[in-house]
């Protein structure tokens, strides 16, 4: 739809004056407030907010959208932290934990030496006795292997510790590690960045300030990361904007966020136990006003794992340009949350025949967004 065509529709169709300021300034292209952003969450309806996101997606970044290939590698799930929300971290000597070794971890990259992976995608629990070094040494052992790899790894939460152990900064933590090997950095940890909320969910882990401060070292050492923010748990609509805004604050001063990634919470096996878990419609209005919300962070990515393929390939309509990768079936995270998907395999063709029959180019890209091949909708020869 056109900026005039969506200009008509609303003074037609939206009565909310409210709605209609917001509305107008987006096609205005400038940028909305954390109140408005709190109203979007209060009172707009998915119809108004789809219309809205897939405007400003078309124009921010194209009829396009990227994936790349990549595995997800989780060393250990052995954990100092107790966070309430977490399904999959064990205490030490429990029989559900385990802690994979350099080589076991070099294997599982060999296993996929036929489908040509870009990257490597490591996140795991804050381990007690692993320290920067091992890190180190992971990092440049698999560089060694496979030199082309792009690694993107750590949690804030996993570094904060890494500089604790050590007794050195952010900054030295990220020398060590880029020296290694190091490219991007993932998003996790981050949950809601409101301290008081994070007593409650999360008490013992970094607190919101650090989760930035963090981040702001990454991209000051040159290492790109992404944002998280795990939503549908207790946190109320206004705790997100203010989880929004700080995100928002850091990539204007840095602009080192590459991708925010909104990730739902599930409710199986962990200390919160909520009863219900969000309905899928919140799940696209939460898609949609984080594109409306960040004018400065280009991508927004449906982490089809967590939603589930269908799920994830309507929240393309909803703002979203970015599926996470083609992934293999070892990620324990979600799929002992009670995730849609319990073993994660997209093949290249799956994940290319997805965005395509959702009417869009999907685009091969590394870790940078780089784009590596493009797979045009329409491309008979595809
Ligand atoms: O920080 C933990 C979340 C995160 C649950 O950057 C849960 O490309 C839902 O950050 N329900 C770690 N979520 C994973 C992560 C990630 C995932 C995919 C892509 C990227 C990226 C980053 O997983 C944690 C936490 O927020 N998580 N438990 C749960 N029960
Ligand atoms: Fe540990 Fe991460 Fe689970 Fe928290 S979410 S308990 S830091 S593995």
């Amino acid at each position: 739809m056109t900026n005039d065509e969506l200009r008509l529709l609303i003074e037609q169709q939206i009565s909310d004056s409210d709605l209609r300021t917001i509305a107008y300034k987006i096609l205005a292209g400038e940028r909305i407030s954390d109140a408005d952003c709190l109203l979007l969450y209060e009172k707009a309806e998915l119809g108004f907010l789809g219309m809205l996101a897939d405007y400003v997606r078309t124009q921010k970044t194209g009829d396009v959208v990227y994936f790349n290939k990549n595995i997800h590698i989780e060393p250990s799930n052995i954990c100092i932290h107790n966070c309430k929300f977490c399904s999959y971290s064990k205490p030490q000597g429990d029989p559900e934990c385990w802690e994979l070794s350099i080589d076991e971890m070099l294997e599982k990259i060999t296993e996929t030496d036929e489908y040509e992976i870009t990257e490597v995608h490591i996140v795991g629990s804050v381990h007690p006795e692993r320290g920067v070094d091992f890190y180190c040494e992971l990092l440049s052992e698999i560089k060694k292997l496979r030199p082309e790899i792009q690694i993107k790894a750590f949690t804030a939460v996993e570094i904060d510790y890494m500089a604790q152990k050590a007794n050195i900064s952010f900054a030295e933590v990220f020398e060590k590690l880029k020296t290694a090997g190091l490219d991007t950095m993932p998003g996790g940890g981050a949950e809601i960045l409101d301290d008081t909320l994070r007593q409650k969910i999360c008490a013992s882990k970094s607190n919101s300030a650090t989760w930035l401060a963090i981040h702001q070292a990454a991209h000051e050492s040159g290492i790109p990361t992404n944002a998280t923010m795990l939503y549908g748990h207790v946190e109320t609509f206004a705790q997100r904007v203010v989880h929004m805004s700080k995100l928002r604050d850091l990539q204007d001063k840095t602009r080192g966020f590459n991708a925010f990634i909104p990730l739902k919470y599930r409710k199986e096996n962990n200390d919160l136990a909520l009863e219900t878990e969000l309905p899928w419609t919140e799940d696209l209005r939460n898609f949609a006003i984080a594109r409306l919300y960040f004018d400065n962070i280009d991508h927004i990515k449906a982490y089809w794992v967590m939603l589930g393929k269908e799920l994830a390939q309507i929240s393309l309509d909803f703002g979203v340009n970015d599926f996470d990768g083609t992934i293999n079936d070892s990620t324990k995270i979600y799929s002992m949350a009670g995730a849609e998907e319990t073993k994660p395999t997209l093949t290249e063709r799956e994940m290319i025949d997805l965005i395509n029959n959702a009417g869009r180019d999907a685009v091969e890209r590394d870790s940078l967004y780089e784009p590596i091949k493009i797979h045009a909708y329409g491309d008979k020869n595809r």
